[in-house]
């Protein structure tokens, strides 16, 4: 699955502006515990492995000379895709990550309501260490699809006067809170846009 999205922070006229005519589709609350080794090895690689409360999931970004989009990511989520991936037998995906040595280092409740508007997905996250982020997301079957995608997005977030700015995503704003010298270090690598 290769998923497309932009994140953007709201105020409650633009939530109301954004809802207008979306269809809700569901509530549901997540708890993400993400992984890495002590010395950031899947970060430096732009990798982000993360247990969804119960499951496995690896989230592959682009490296930093990619012509590709940062905001374009190819979401795995079978242990054996992932195994393969990390280079794990994939046998027992939960031992083999604890013996490679990856430690959760962040916790993440997010509670996301998520709704339909003009074939995009919407999805209003609220995190549990008090950061609210907006996602608007289109899902691609290729990667040449994806810089139609960001337009479609962009043009749609202009349409109803949202900030286009870039913001944080929910790690990354945790990270700069309550890890500065991970965050630092990946700022540092240039896997993350300076924002
Ligand atoms: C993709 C990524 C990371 C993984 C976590 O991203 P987050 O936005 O917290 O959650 P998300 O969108 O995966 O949750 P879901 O929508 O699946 O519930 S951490 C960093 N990145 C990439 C990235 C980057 N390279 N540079 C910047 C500035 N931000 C993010």
């Amino acid at each position: 699955m290769i998923e497309v999205e932009q994140k953007f922070l709201l105020n409650p006229e633009q939530e109301e502006k954004l809802l207008k005519g979306a269809t809700f589709d569901y509530e549901k609350t997540n708890i993400d515990t993400y992984y890495d080794t002590e010395d950031y090895t899947l970060g430096l690689e732009s990798l982000w492995l993360r247990l969804r409360n119960d499951r496995w999931e690896l989230k592959i970004g682009q490296n930093k000379n990619s012509k590709v989009s940062s905001r374009t990511h190819v979401e795995l989520e079978d242990d054996l895709s992932i195994a393969v991936k990390l280079g794990l037998p994939g046998m027992d995906l939960t031992r083999e990550i604890e013996i490679a040595g990856y430690k959760p280092f962040a916790k993440i409740e997010k509670t996301r309501r998520s709704y339909l508007r003009d074939g995009l997905r919407i999805d209003l996250d609220n995190c549990d260490f008090g950061y609210a982020v907006v996602e608007i997301e289109l899902l691609i079957e290729s990667m040449e699809e994806q810089q139609e995608a960001n337009d479609r997005i962009s043009a749609f977030a202009k349409s109803i006067d949202l900030d286009t700015r870039r913001v944080r995503g929910k790690l990354i704003e945790y990270m700069a809170r309550y890890l500065p010298e991970h965050h630092q270090a990946l700022l540092d690598a240039g896997v993350l846009d300076k924002i």
